[in-house]
């Protein structure tokens, strides 16, 4: 039984032996995580003091260059495991090689991989609107005590041990799965503590939500366009109410509390889409499944996808389980 009032740290501790292996190295990689998420959040809650700060670029009065802020969360992740030595191996959406970790005590010897996606939606910063950081966590395929390869990361999704996100939004939490239900942390910023706020998030069977860049409309592919048009239909429950803010994480959470489905399809312009199947798709896929939702590409589960490359894009549903079964319906008409 999940109760609320504790802090994530806490829940960590009292979850522990829930998790597949449970040697610790999980748990400290989600500590881990946390700290770097504290400050990330506290670089972007000053993202609106840039002209005061300094701008990307620039030299700010300790002499430190500022950087943009998707490249420090980048860093900082890193940092954040790198230094606690407990990966193998960090793929980034901001890198383009995969990391392998090794050290003198440790010798290749963790058996995780992480990948991240460190500020997605990173154009929504400079107009103060949410972004997030994502998360994705393998066991390695190689044998411990060997440097890992691109093996270990082109796993498909379903082999994730946990993956997760922190929505740097009206209040920041972090949001995580570890194969056992989804549940989500409220950031006090007081006291810089996260607390279990939402226990056993589930994603509403079916929504009134759907969110997808309808600026592109013309490029979509056909069965995309005639399930738009049944959204906005008058029938039943529709029409639906049209919600995209841009920032795949922010869309999502809201999705999963108040019910709807995320789309990024492919198009005349994006052969496979935008979104990445590693570090943004897969990770937003097993969140939705132990939401008991679903994400598809239009045509099969997400998680099966055996991927081919680190930076490999994927059309995107995701959400309530009966609504995107009624996308890929509409997909299927023209397969
Ligand atoms: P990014 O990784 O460059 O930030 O891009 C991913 C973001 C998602 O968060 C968001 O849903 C999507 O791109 C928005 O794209 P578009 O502006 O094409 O609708
Ligand atoms: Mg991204």
């Amino acid at each position: 039984m999940t109760k609320k009032n504790k802090t994530l740290g806490e829940f960590i501790i009292e979850n522990q032996a829930e998790f597949q292996y449970s040697s610790g190295e999980l748990s400290k990689l989600i500590n881990a995580i946390r700290l770097a998420a504290k400050v990330v959040n506290h670089e972007v809650n000053k993202a609106g003091l840039i002209d005061i700060l300094g701008a990307a670029g620039d030299t700010n009065v300790q002499g430190e260059s500022q950087q943009k802020l998707d490249v420090l969360a980048n860093e900082k992740f890193i940092q954040a495991l790198k230094n606690r030595e407990i990966v193998c191996g960090i793929a980034s959406e901001e890198e383009e090689d995969f990391i392998s970790i090794n050290s003198q005590d440790h010798r290749h010897q963790n058996k995780y991989v992480v990948l991240i996606d460190p500020l997605d939606g990173s154009s929504n910063i400079d107009v103060n609107v949410s972004v997030g950081t994502i998360f994705s966590i393998y066991r390695r395929v190689t044998p411990i005590g060997t440097p890992v390869t691109l093996e270990d990361f082109l796993q498909p999704g379903v082999n994730q041990v946990a993956a997760g996100y922190i929505i740097y939004g009206t209040s920041t939490m972090l949001v995580y799965t570890t194969g056992h239900g989804v549940n989500g942390f409220t950031l006090n910023p007081a006291i810089g503590t996260f607390y279990l706020s939402h226990p056993n998030m589930t994603f509403p069977q079916t929504g009134k939500i759907y969110s997808i860049n309808e600026g592109n409309y013309i490029h979509f592919p056909q069965g995309v366009k005639d399930y738009i048009k049944y959204c906005q239909m008058e029938e039943g429950d529709r029409p639906y109410t049209s919600r995209y803010i841009g920032s795949l994480v922010s869309d999502f959470h809201r999705n999963m509390i108040k019910g709807g489905i995320y789309i990024y399809p492919k198009s005349s312009l994006n052969s496979d889409g935008k979104l990445r199947l590693l570090y943004e798709c897969n990770p937003m896929a097993l969140l939705a499944e132990q939401a008991g939702g679903k994400a598809s590409d239009g045509y099969g589960r997400i998680l099966e996808i055996e991927p081919t490359e680190l930076h490999q894009r994927v059309p995107f549903f995701c959400g309530s389980l009966k609504m995107v079964e009624k996308a890929e319906e509409f997909m299927a008409r023209y397969a």
